[in-house]
């Protein structure tokens, strides 16, 4: 049986199950379907204020708060290892960048496509629960436009600070996307900031390999203290590919005091090889984003967020994963999520973490370290670079063939349903690297 239609098989054996199972809790979109999702409702009453304020009161503005453990009224239904997935929702902006033939035109639907990936998040604040060291989410896509397929792997590489590493491949388009997205969580007083470290890198196996190397806006959450609570972008954010050496550089402008507008965007898209400024961005990147061509003076729509249709991912039924993946992980703590039960998604998660906090206690008296298993770290890291810090163990090679890139992503961890574990799995990533 050739590869795809082995795969096509397992996707249909498993396709009915995810929907039963690890689909129960996912049926509502963040971009609106209309149903009520617990992601979308604000739940800090009275109450859930001075629960903050009882946390705040103990803090210093500038304080690390990742070794604070929030309320359950402010946490998603996901963990950060699926949350990073809602970059990979509107494949259709990311396959038509890499269908573009001129440079410049490609490196703007780069940019569009990342710019309007932001505003897929939850229209409450809320954040994703923090992954356990060595927890492990992988899903795919099915359906994707002109017959593509794309799979999603990531691993919690780090708890403190927290490290999320991951990989996404279409085959059939040759695009690989690897990336460590480390959020440093600070309380600043009457808000508080993930202050988004790592990189994503974006290859076109179709266009020689080019890369482009992007990192994130910091996200904010407002009005702790007093006024509304909100959620913010802000900071510089650059897109930058050396073969074609054009660069966007974006400010998510945030507001001011008084003056100045929330969620606004202003950038410009640069040749670094003339110093030419090309172009300029402006708008709001949850609303509608403008690009203006700087020799022509002539402004059109580079995105509108009203206009999008979303791929959700799909992942293998419950009952197929393995206890340390995200969802089979956090199924009862979502599950009380979902039913806005927060003494029980307290209990459950706490359950979670206490036994992490036993395992990491237990680590340290024998001597032992953690290792990833699906990500291993670069040797050559430097902080100071755009290099990532954990990159997938296995080579892919996106001059193959698409069905070798398939096989391949598939031997790394199940994916699809039906899929068998093997033992390898447990193997350190680093090992396995080694053996490749
Ligand atoms: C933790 O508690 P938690 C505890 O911290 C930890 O020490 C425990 O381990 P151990 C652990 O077991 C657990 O109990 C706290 C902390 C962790 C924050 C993140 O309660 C939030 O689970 C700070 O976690 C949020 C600030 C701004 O969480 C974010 O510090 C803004 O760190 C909005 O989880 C978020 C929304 C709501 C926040 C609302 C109110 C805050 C009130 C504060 C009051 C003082 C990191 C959070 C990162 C959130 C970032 C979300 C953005 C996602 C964008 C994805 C980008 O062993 C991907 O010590 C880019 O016992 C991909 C690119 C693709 C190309």
């Amino acid at each position: 049986m050739g590869l795809t239609s082995k795969f096509e098989k397992l996707k249909l054996k498993g396709d009915k199950e995810s929907e039963s199972e690890g689909e129960t809790v996912r049926k509502n979109s963040e971009t609106g379907a209309g149903e009520d999702n617990t992601d979308d409702i604000d739940e800090v009453d009275n109450e859930g204020q001075s629960i903050l304020m009882g946390i705040i009161s103990q803090l210093r503005p500038g304080c690390d708060l990742s070794k604070i453990t929030l309320p359950t009224f402010i946490l998603e239904k996901k963990s950060m290892l699926e949350r990073i997935t809602n970059f990979f929702q509107i494949p259709d902006l990311l396959l038509s960048a890499n269908s573009e033939k001129d440079d410049l035109q490609r490196f703007i639907k780069v940019t569009k496509w990342y710019l309007a990936s932001w505003h897929i998040a939850p229209k409450a604040v809320k954040k994703p629960l923090n992954p356990i060291l060595g927890e492990v989410f992988a899903c795919y896509w099915d359906e994707l436009p002109d017959d593509n397929k794309a799979y999603y792997i990531s691993e919690q590489t780090s708890h403190h600070p927290p490290k999320s590493s991951y990989f996404y491949l279409v085959p059939k388009s040759k695009i690989r996307v690897d990336g460590v997205v480390v959020p440093i969580s600070k309380f600043l007083g009457n808000s508080s900031a993930a202050l988004m470290e790592g990189w994503g890198h974006v290859t076109f196996g179709d266009h020689d390999n080019e890369v482009y190397v992007m990192n994130q806006p910091n996200v904010y959450a407002r009005g702790i203290l007093f006024g509304k609570l909100r959620y913010e972008l802000g900071d510089r954010m650059i897109i930058k590919c050396e073969k074609t050496d054009y660069e966007a550089d974006i400010e998510f402008k945030t507001k001011g005091f008084i003056s100045g507008t929330y969620d606004a965007v202003e950038g410009t898209i640069r040749s670094l090889k003339t110093k030419e400024d090309l172009y300029t961005i402006s708008g709001k990147w949850n609303e509608v984003m403008d690009i203006k061509d700087l020799k022509t003076g002539k402004t059109d729509v580079l995105f509108d967020t009203h206009t999008i249709n979303t791929w959700r991912p799909k992942t293998r039924p419950l009952s197929e994963q393995l206890d340390i993946e995200s969802r089979k992980l956090w199924h009862p703590t979502i599950n009380a999520l979902a039913k806005r039960d927060h003494e029980l998604a307290t209990n459950e998660k706490f359950k979670v973490e206490n036994e992490q906090r036993a395992i990491a206690k237990k680590r340290i008296e024998d001597g032992v370290e953690f290792h990833p298993k699906l990500f291993s770290s670069n040797q050559r890291y430097s902080k100071d670079s755009t290099d990532l810090e954990y990159t997938i163990y296995k080579q892919f090679d996106l001059s193959t063939d698409p069905d070798t890139l398939t096989k391949n992503v598939l031997e790394v961890i199940p994916i699809l349903p039906g899929q068998e574990h093997d033992s390898k799995f447990e193997i350190p990533a680093y090992k396995k690297k080694e053996s490749n």
